[in-house]
C-alpha cells in the first residue's frame, strides 16, 4: 500500500512539471552570418521570434559583435570570436530590429563593418 501510494506520487509530480514553451521559431534552423575581413554577410538578415542567428569568424583578423542596445545579453568579445573558426549563436526573443556591430571595424552606428536582425513575429 505505501509502494502503491509512492508510484502515484512520483507519477503526480512528473504530471504537474511544468511545460516549457519552446518559442514558435526555435524549431527553424539557425541563420548563418559570416564575419569576413571586414563586413558580415549577409549584412541583414530576417528571422522569427525563438529563431536564432550563427555567426562564424571566417575571417583571419579577430572581430566581435555586439549591439548598442538590448538584448543585453547579445554578444560575444573578440577573445572569444576565433577568427577563422570561432561561431555565436544567439536566439532572439522579441520581434524587433537590432544593428550591430564590429567594434573593431565598424561604430555602433552601423558605420564600416555592421549589419542588422529584423526579428518578426
Ligand atoms: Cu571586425
Amino acid at each position: 500500500m505505501v509502494g502503491a501510494f509512492a508510484i502515484c506520487a512520483v507519477m503526480l509530480t512528473a504530471c504537474t512539471s511544468t511545460v516549457t514553451q519552446i518559442p514558435r521559431g526555435a524549431s527553424l534552423p539557425s541563420v548563418a552570418v559570416a564575419s569576413v575581413d571586414n563586413s558580415f554577410e549577409p549584412q541583414t538578415v530576417s528571422v522569427v521570434v525563438g529563431q536564432s542567428v550563427t555567426w562564424t569568424n571566417t575571417g583571419r583578423n579577430r572581430h566581435d559583435v555586439k549591439v548598442k542596445k538590448v538584448p543585453t545579453d547579445f554578444g560575444i568579445d573578440q577573445d572569444s570570436f576565433i577568427p577563422l573558426t570561432g561561431t555565436y549563436t544567439y536566439a532572439f526573443s522579441k520581434s524587433s530590429s537590432f544593428v550591430y556591430y564590429c567594434s573593431i571595424h565598424g561604430t555602433a552606428k552601423g558605420k564600416g563593418m555592421a549589419g542588422t536582425i529584423v526579428v518578426s513575429k
